[in-house]
């Protein structure tokens, strides 16, 4: 009689899955700097060496409006927004693992700028003349 004992040690054969493959969110384009739009989650199926899941921006953050919480995140408003220049983003958010080769997969974040009222109205010219005659 023989006692064998087998310990298995764990690779990194799991990615971090996000919670949804599309999130979405609308945020007022007067919200003030650093407000949480909205927070994304990636669960990593592996043990503690493979299953620290880090997220970052990979697209479509042109002029970085936006940024995310490495480890919480929580997409958070970076600059001024102003709907009459750009009413929407569509984002690539990505979340890596700390294996060796790391892991990783991504998700899409709709951001849709909602309107509120910071326009006067214009006129198209300053000056009109009119001529009467009398
Ligand atoms: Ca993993
Ligand atoms: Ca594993
Ligand atoms: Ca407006």
């Amino acid at each position: 009689m023989a006692t064998v004992n087998i310990n298995l040690t764990d690779v990194n054969d799991n990615s971090p899955i996000f919670n949804q493959d599309i999130y979405s969110a609308v945020i007022s384009e007067d919200a003030e700097l650093g407000k949480t739009v909205l927070t994304v989650m990636a669960d990593d199926a592996d043990g503690p060496s493979s299953n620290q899941v880090r997220f970052s921006i990979i697209d479509g953050n042109q002029g970085s409006p936006f940024t995310i919480d490495p480890i919480r995140g929580e997409v958070k408003v970076a600059r001024q927004l102003d709907r009459e220049k750009t009413s929407g983003y569509t984002l690539t958010v990505l979340a890596s693992d700390n294996g060796s080769p790391a892991r990783s997969s991504s998700a899409t974040v709709n951001i849709d700028v909602s309107d509120i009222n910071d326009n006067p109205p214009l006129f198209s010219q300053a000056n009109y003349s009119i001529i009467i005659q009398v």
